[in-house]
């Protein structure tokens, strides 16, 4: 064969090759497309987990099902007692792998700004000769050291917390930033923010809510977050919320909150400096102890990008809600580093389904649907900012009963199986004096798809090898 083939003009062989290589790339997505993994395949089946009970009393109450469970690391998060589990059904559990909450209240820290008795009787004023229209931006991320020398001397206390020394401020403001491994990002953020913070003789505290590795980003969960955690921290009154990327561009954009709920990020460069859409509500806002509480906080239940935004922008403009106000365009000016969209933070496809259901959903979903869903793992006065890294527990959200119409969304179903254990009780046989439940414990087995690409990988490169020697 290869005797005849080096026989052939060069050019024949090579139309021939790349005819065999483009079918076998083919066939090797018919056979995956065909063979790909089902949701069941994903997961690694535990056999060893029958369990044999006696007791078919207290069985059907589901209480040894429940201590029979207790002993495996999962943490349930639908309770299914009165309800037998004889019949087919899946549950949905999680890991209970998360280090023990951290008691944030250890960390406050006292006001220990010694202010001389002239700017114990003066309340904060800005001078606005010092602002400028058009401030220099600085894109390039500065080390962290430099970073920290850089401020060093400005009477930063641990956390990142700031007061001006000659007045007594009566707003207390705390910058809060939904975050997850954007490093460099936040060394911008804080070279060009630090400043203008300070120049506006603002009391300030940083807060960079960190979303730990796991579910989609939920960034609006993790504003939540930061105003309750920050609250314990601080007797704050103003709380912005601002993305990492985002660099004011003109001093005169106080970082103070006003009547009514404010956008403060109007015009961004990345979209040629015009608005997007009416209302929109997005990247930098500004809003009070009391509007926050109004409205019961972001929701909570948007994972990945999009929408949490519009559905903050409903729940204000609500007929009872605070309203919305923003900057003039002018003064609401704003660069965005450039950036890629992060694979942890897919597009959110149940966004618009979701934003229907705000007005219905609000006064459930929010602040008072916080606790117990996220435990802050690592609390950290950092020099330039206060680090608070968290867990959010999408099972526990997803699962409520106001989410039940979309438990079979595709989206949900997703965030439901996500890296965690699910249970599969099978029919139970009885004869009389036992009970017998077949219970399937699956983990993920993040393998079959990554195998199965690497196997047809291989296949095909071996192809390509004895192809080219024909
Ligand atoms: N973020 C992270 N890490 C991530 C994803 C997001 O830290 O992996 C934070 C960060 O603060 C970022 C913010 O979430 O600035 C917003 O995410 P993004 O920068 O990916 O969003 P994008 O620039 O959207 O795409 C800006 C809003 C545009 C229009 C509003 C539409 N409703
Ligand atoms: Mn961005």
């Amino acid at each position: 064969m290869a005797a005849i083939a080096t026989q052939l003009p060069i050019r024949v062989r090579l139309k021939r090759m790349t005819g065999l290589l483009v079918g076998l790339l083919l066939l090797q997505a018919l056979i995956f497309y065909k063979f790909r993994p089902t949701e069941k395949q994903r997961y690694t089946r535990k056999r060893d987990l029958t369990l044999n009970n006696t007791d078919s009393r207290r069985e059907s109450e589901g209480i040894s099902f429940l201590s029979f469970l207790a002993q495996y690391p999962v943490k349930i998060i639908s309770s299914f007692y009165g309800n037998s589990f004889s019949v087919n059904t899946s549950y949905a559990y999680r890991m209970s792998d998360t280090p023990s909450k951290v008691n944030s209240s250890i960390l406050k820290i006292k006001d220990s700004v010694t202010r001389n008795a002239e700017g114990l009787n003066k309340t904060c004023s800005i001078q606005e000769t010092a602002l400028a229209r058009r401030r220099m931006v600085n894109l390039n991320p500065p080390s962290w050291r430099e970073l920290e020398n850089k401020f060093k001397d400005t009477g930063l206390l641990p956390g990142g917390l700031w007061r001006p020394k000659n007045c007594n401020p009566n707003v207390h403001v705390a910058i809060i930033i939904p975050f997850r491994g954007r490093d460099s990002q936040l060394r911008v953020f804080l070279n060009n923010m630090i400043p203008l913070f300070q120049k506006q003789n603002l009391d300030y505290g940083i807060f960079v809510v960190d979303q730990r590795e796991g579910p989609p980003f939920n960034r609006a969960m993790l504003m939540n977050i930061g105003f309750m955690e920050s609250s314990k921290l601080g007797n704050y009154n103003c709380f912005i919320f601002h993305d990492v990327d985002l660099i004011a561009e003109n001093e005169f954009n106080i970082y103070r909150c006003a009547e009514k709920p404010r956008h403060m990020s109007v015009l961004i460069d990345k979209y040629n400096y015009k608005v997007l859409y009416k209302d929109i509500f997005g990247g930098v806002t500004a809003l009070t102890r009391e509007h926050m509480q109004k409205v019961n906080g972001f929701s909570n239940v948007y994972f990945g990008w999009g929408g949490e935004d519009d559905d903050m922008s409903k729940r204000i403009r609500d007929k009872n809600g605070p309203g919305l106000s923003s900057v003039p365009g002018e003064i609401g000016r704003y660069k965005m580093i450039k950036h890629q969209h992060e694979k942890s933070n897919p597009i959110n496809s149940l966004r618009w389904d979701l934003l229907k259901s705000t007005l219905n959903m609000w006064k459930s979903d929010g602040l008072s649907s916080l606790e117990g869903r996220y435990s802050i793992l690592k609390l950290e006065r950092r020099p330039l900012y206060t680090w608070m890294y968290t867990d959010v527990d999408e099972k526990a959200i997803l699962w409520d009963d106001a989410m039940a119409k979309y438990r079979k969304n595709s989206w949900v179903q997703y965030l439901l199986t996500l890296n965690h254990t699910f249970i599969t009780a099978s029919p139970s046989i009885s004869d009389g004096a036992r009970t017998i439940h077949s219970i399937d414990l699956f983990v993920k087995s993040p393998c079959i798809p990554k195998c199965l690409s690497f196997i047809s990988l291989c296949v095909i490169s071996i192809c390509a090898i004895i192809l080219t020697n024909l």
